[in-house]
């Protein structure tokens, strides 16, 4: 694994070890929680396609998946909802992303564990199908667009009278929605649904969100195909955007 330099916020838990790759949509998922929220820690990028390293990092998380959250007591949390749930109870930071209003709070919730299987599933399957040139599975991509087009059309609604998933402020769903969408908007564009476009934007603009995608592209500048702009038609054109 690799050590990075510590990452500088507002607030500074820097006993805070995340184990993550910039790649992976639910680590970018925590980093914007991190990045609006101010807090520093201590990166350890996983680089999963190693086996040495896969190995000894299900030793942390026997499921072998990033992100992986370590706090100074040696507790781990392995799943990027829960880190981020920690960062609200723990954190000494006044940024908010799970509202203080109960009722938006659900909101915030709902819409991040809606998200994980109705946008970050099907996304997971239509990368996977598409890495498969000449042998897709037709049933499969079906059932992921299928998914993907209900879940745009009822987020397309949810941003049509309301700046963030749960209202005014911006949330954990946002954290989730913005990696899952950006990836989405080449491999499966949703320019019809124009509330959802729009949201895009305005998730784009937030400066956590550029930051990771500055990241990403420093990191890999291939990405930069992948994560621009153009826009492919639906299919046709989806090997080369993966
Ligand atoms: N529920 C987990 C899922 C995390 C997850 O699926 N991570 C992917 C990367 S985005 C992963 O580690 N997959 C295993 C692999 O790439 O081998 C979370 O939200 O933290």
């Amino acid at each position: 694994m690799i050590s990075a330099p510590l990452i500088h916020g507002l607030a500074r838990e820097d006993n805070l070890k995340l184990y993550y790759h910039i790649h992976s949509l639910q680590s970018q998922k925590v980093l914007i929680a991190f990045y609006e929220k101010g807090v520093a820690f201590t990166p350890e990028v996983v680089n999963l396609a190693n086996p040495a390293i896969r190995e000894a990092y299900t030793k942390l998380n026997p499921w072998g998946e990033i992100p992986t959250l370590l706090d100074d007591k040696g507790n781990l949390y392995r799943d990027s909802s829960t880190i981020i749930e920690y960062l609200e109870i723990e954190s000494h930071s006044i940024i908010r992303l799970i509202p203080a209003d109960p009722q938006k709070a659900l909101f915030a919730r709902h819409f991040d564990r809606a998200l994980s299987m109705y946008l970050y599933h099907p996304l997971e399957q239509l990368i996977l199908e598409a890495r498969r040139v000449g042998q897709r599975n037709e049933k499969s991509m079906n059932s992921a667009e299928a998914t993907l087009e209900k879940t745009y059309a009822t987020l397309d609604k949810e941003v049509a009278t309301k700046v963030w998933l749960s209202g005014e402020e911006f949330s954990i769903a946002d954290c989730a929605a913005a990696p899952a969408l950006i990836r989405l908007c080449t491999l499966y564009p949703f320019e019809k649904y124009t509330h959802l476009w729009s949201y895009l934007d305005r998730l784009q603009a937030r400066p956590s969100v550029s930051r990771i995608r500055t990241e990403a592209e420093v990191q890999t500048p291939a990405l930069l195909v992948r994560t621009s702009w153009s826009r492919p038609t639906r299919r046709q054109d989806m090997a080369t955007h993966i």
